[in-house]
């Protein structure tokens, strides 16, 4: 298993408000190293399946509508301890209870347009590459 690999997303709201470059500013200036990037926007159905996960959620129909609603993002970051000194990095979910310096605290919106996505395991980290950049050199 591979444990210094993460997978992100610069989610639409960010990318609307211009703020690409601030947010790759942060996260090559954390210490992270950039394998594969790349700007797509997702379809309904690329959407769903990516968030499968969490299909049974109230707020799914919104999260597939928010996340289809421009172009993404996408990303492989490498750095020890990956996964979770990059979630450290982008903060709570809430932006509300984000702490300070994070990139959903300087980023985010709301719970829901907030900013950027990042792997919660290493199991997802690869499953989210695959699914984003299967097939490419990047590996
Ligand atoms: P995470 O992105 O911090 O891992 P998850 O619980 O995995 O958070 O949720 C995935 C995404 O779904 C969040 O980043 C956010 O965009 C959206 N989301 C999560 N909880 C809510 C909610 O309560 N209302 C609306 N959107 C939500
Ligand atoms: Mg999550």
């Amino acid at each position: 298993m591979i444990t210094n690999r993460t997978f992100t997303m610069i989610k639409p709201d960010a990318v609307e408000k211009g703020n690409i470059g601030p947010i790759i500013e942060k996260i090559t200036a954390a210490g992270f190293k950039i394998i594969a990037m790349k700007m797509v926007r997702l379809s309904r159905a690329d959407a769903r399946a990516f968030y499968a996960i969490h299909k049974e959620k109230s707020f799914f129909n919104d999260l597939v509508e928010f996340m289809t609603s421009g172009p993404i993002v996408a990303a492989i970051l490498e750095k020890q301890n990956a996964v979770d000194d990059f979630r450290a990095l982008i903060g709570a979910t809430n932006p509300a209870e984000a702490a300070e310096g994070t990139i959903r605290k300087m980023f985010a919106t709301s719970i829901s347009e907030n900013a950027i996505h990042g792997s919660d395991s290493n199991e997802n980290a690869l499953i989210e590459s695959n699914f984003h950049f299967a097939g490419r050199e990047v590996f």
